[in-house]
């Protein structure tokens, strides 16, 4: 190839092209050039990973323009950003999403065809980054790519874990934990940016020392020093020139600190030193649902918050904003109370280091966050012993203290008189051992505070923040979850979109509540044909995934009944299980009893120190053990755990789910999305009336939706009564049954020690009320079955639930956000060739 020289030439062999052009020839160019010059690899050595790589790279080079261009319009026009920060981001893999945001998902399959590999296959090498545990990170992930698709001017800031959730492995029925190494194999879709490195203090001490004019001050004196280096993911819109920016921090040892204790000749303190600080970001805490009140917990807390408020207040220099305007440039979004030392921070950062007086801080502050609440469960609010607290952040910790100070003087001036509301309300707990309370303090420090459904905003009023909302009621709002159907439709279920596309075009995709023109066709049996065979090959997909990992079986004319989620007892997977048993023992009883043929697959992790939570799944396993081996079931039952269930495996199952299983206790579970991603894939819902489930029975109707159980009403009511399991046991003898079988060690191998533990909670005190919902669960799970039987009822109910969902795009769950109280408006994308080179 010749340099050109002349501008004739340079039309011909312009370099740009290989990197942005979008025909199959040049994506095949590019992508045998990336791997020469990037992996360093020909064809014949190139492992499959060097393949992945080099189609990422390809990938990668067509999205920057639109990166570069977007982060170009926000700097110029100074444009109002939503900075969502959260401890967790669940993104799932990015090639197939970016090829389906781009828009170039078939030219890519064809260019790889072309070159001999298969996409799928490529698309099935990326590591994912497991940045999260479960729903919250998640929702993190979708709400990016809804405000991109919105052309929302906005950064997601979070942590970047060197560690994952840990990857699950099954030995003998017992859920193993093995390190998550997302980044062994290198990450092309990050791009570090030292530059914009900054410094967090942590420990140490406070000072009251007069300034150089004399005037006094406190000074934080720390006893650590460590660095954060953001690293910035471009997330793509879907189809449109927006591409916004996830940026994670990496924590690091600073320098001088080396410098220091190589001086001194302390080289291995140094040593020492440079793992402390790279400990910040090193693992994701494995909690879901639950709060660890772990020192480095904290430190990761502060660290990111910390970092990215210094990174605002970068932004808004290099654009020449007033700090003053801080809450007109950013609103911040905290997700959960795991970012709200944010609130004390942003205090520090505008009275200790801008000098600016108490009284406007806190006016800019209050403005400039919201706060989004994401569980009810006590062991879930997280509450900082004091202690721990001022050693860590000992200036914050007086911050605190004076927020809460002038909070009660508001209170005490509203209700006068009423000492146990002071006592109730304080950001300090005083009640044994002191505690900062971060709910409370994300309620004093927000100008917004909401719940994740409705249901689940009215309990957030009338029982966990009832004080906060008699104090605050117009910060009060809901905001219902919402799931993006990019990747869990578009990406995980061609074959759906193929239909739905067929018949109603694609503008679903980007206004879900589209769907609702497939009414139209829900009395055509041709397309009830052509629904109910795609849910057929869907599900072959799924059992010869089965057959290849566990050499399970399956029947794809079985109804496949699903349970995906984090493992918890609210969330009542042995309530599922007690189903599977009592089905099991009607076939003992009777072997030629007439019984709907299911598939029962479960997925999930179970935190590594949540006991129960793991007996629970070893308790599915023996079950399994038995029911899908005994030849009198004559396999009309089986029962598969399938291992380490992540985003990109959840791309896989939801789609072939016929009945979807969303059972928790009413009033537990905040809102759920999995719900709803079954729920778009056409599976019918059997479950509660808690979070998002009341929303989604509103919307499909509640004919096409398998109710049953305690309302949150009767849950409460029943507690205070005093609630009895043994009587639902001694009186229900397939109860009675059910758990005699686990207790006798019918599932163990004789032993009737393995599941005691378990048995003794549901007959002690059955905390989340499997046994007050027991049968109302089997009745309804009898008519599922006689539903099932009536196929082209079933697939009614299933084309009805698609149409009728559109209610739970996370599109709408963002532009509530913005409407609501964000106040921030789309930005127009231009695509320039290249940002101007000239400032
Ligand atoms: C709810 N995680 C779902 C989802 O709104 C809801 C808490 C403390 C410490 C670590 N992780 C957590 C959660 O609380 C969480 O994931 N909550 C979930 O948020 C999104 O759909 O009902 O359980």
């Amino acid at each position: 190839q010749t340099l050109p020289n002349s501008s004739e030439t340079v039309t011909e062999v312009r370099v740009e092209d290989d990197r942005t052009g979008l025909s199959v020839e040049t994506l095949k160019r590019a992508f045998a050039d990336n791997l020469f010059y990037i992996q360093g690899k020909f064809p014949q050595i190139a492992s499959k990973n060097d393949f992945y790589m080099a189609l990422a790279y390809t990938v990668r080079d067509r999205l920057l323009r639109r990166w570069l261009n977007t982060a170009e319009t926000y700097s110029r026009n100074a444009s109002r950003t939503v900075a969502y920060l959260s401890a967790e981001f669940l993104m799932g893999p990015q090639l197939g999403n970016n090829l389906i945001n781009l828009g170039i998902y078939d030219q890519v399959n064809q260019a790889m065809q072309e070159l001999g590999l298969d996409l799928r296959e490529l698309l099935e090498e990326e590591e994912e980054p497991g940045l999260g545990n479960g729903g919250l990170g998640r929702l993190a992930a979708c709400y990016l790519d809804s405000l991109a698709t919105l052309e929302i001017p906005s950064l997601g800031y979070g942590i970047r874990y060197e560690f994952g959730i840990f990857d699950q492995d099954i030995k003998d029925g017992w859920q193993v934990e093995i390190t998550d190494k997302w980044l062994s194999a290198g990450n092309p879709w990050e791009l570090p940016r030292p530059e914009w490195s900054v410094e967090v203090k942590l420990g140490g001490h406070t000072e009251k020392r007069a300034d150089e004019h004399g005037n006094f001050k406190i000074y934080w004196v720390p006893n650590q020093v460590v660095k954060g280096i953001p690293y910035d993911t471009p997330i793509l819109g879907y189809k449109t020139n927006t591409a916004n920016t996830l940026r994670l921090w990496k924590a690091e040892a600073v320098e001088s600190f080396d410098f220091y204790a190589f001086d001194s000749g302390d080289y291995l303190g140094a040593v020492h030193q440079k793992t402390v600080s790279e400990n910040i970001s090193k693992v994701l805490y494995p909690n879901d649902n639950s709060a660890q009140g772990k020192e480095l917990r904290l430190a990761q807390q502060i660290f990111f918050v910390s970092c990215s408020l210094k990174d605002m207040m970068r932004i808004m220099e290099q654009q020449k904003v007033p700090l003053e305007q801080f809450p007109e440039k950013f609103v911040i979004q905290l997700n959960d109370t795991h970012p709200s030392v944010a609130i004390p921070e942003l205090m520090r950062l505008l009275v200790d280091e801008y000098d600016m007086p108490w009284e406007k801080a806190w006016g800019i502050t209050k403005q400039s966050f919201a706060y989004t609440n994401h569980t009810l469960l006590p062991e879930a609010l997280e509450r900082w012993p004091i202690g721990l607290f001022g050693k860590m952040l000992p200036r914050h910790l007086e911050i605190i203290y004076e927020i809460n100070k002038r909070f009660l003087d508001e209170v005490r001036m509203k209700f006068p008189d009423d000492t146990d509301r002071l006592r109730r309300m304080s950001l300090i707990d005083e009640s044994g051992e002191r505690y900062v309370r971060m709910a409370f303090l994300a309620c004093v420090g927000s100008y917004s505070i909401n719940g994740v459904a409705a249901l689940h905003t009215e309990l957030l009023k009338k029982d966990v923040l009832h004080d906060f909302y008699e104090m605050y009621p117009e910060k009060f709002n809901n905001k219902t979850n919402g799931v993006t159907p990019r990747r869990f439709m578009v990406l995980s279920n061609p074959r759906l979109c193929r239909l739905l596309n067929s018949k109603i075009g694609d503008e679903w995709i980007k206004n879900l509540y589209e769907l609702k023109k497939l009414e139209a066709f829900v009395e055509d049996p041709e397309f009830r044909r052509q629904w109910r065979e795609m849910k057929l090959e869907i599900k072959q997909d799924v059992a010869d995934y089965i057959k290849k990992t566990t050499d399970i079986d399956v029947n794809v004319n079985s109804m496949f009944d699903i349970q995906a989620k984090r493992f918890h007892e609210y969330k009542r997977q042995h309530l599922n299980v007690l189903h599977i048993i009592t089905l099991y023992n009607r076939i003992k009883a009777n072997p030629d009893i007439d019984i709907t043929p299911r598939t029962f697959l479960f997925g999930g992790k179970a935190a590594p120190g949540y006991y129960i939570a793991k007996l629970i799944i070893k308790l599915i396993n023996s079950v399994g053990d038995i029911v899908n081996r005994d030849p009198d079931v004559r396999d009309r039952l089986k029962v598969v755990f399938l291992k380490d269930f992540n985003v990109k495996f959840a791309q896989r199952i939801y789609p072939s789910a016929d009945l979807s299983e969303q059972i928790s206790t009413a009033g537990k579970e905040a809102s759920g999305t999995g719900n709803m991603k079954f729920a778009l894939n056409g599976a019918i819902t059997i479950g509660t009336l808690d979070g998002a489930n009341v929303e989604i029975r509103e919307e499909v109707g509640a004919e096409n939706f398998f109710l049953f159980g305690l309302t949150t009403e009767e849950v409460y009511a029943l507690k205070k009564e005093g609630y009895q399991p043994w009587e639902y046991y001694q009186k229900d003898p397939e109860l009675k049954l059910a758990i005699d079988r686990i207790a006798s060690g019918f599932f163990s191998h004789g032993d009737p020690k393995l599941f005691k533990p378990l048995v003794d909670h549901l007959l002690g005190n059955d905390q989340y009320m499997l046994l007050a919902d027991y049968r109302s669960y089997i009745d309804t799970q009898d008519r599922v079955s006689e539903a099932y039987r009536d196929i082209d009822r079933w697939v009614r109910m299933s084309i009805l639930n698609v149409a009728r969902m559109g209610k739970f795009s996370s599109d709408r769950s963002i532009r509530d956000y913005c409407e609501d109280f964000w106040k921030v408006q789309p930005v127009n994308i231009e695509l320039k060739e290249y940002v101007q080179a000239t400032a």
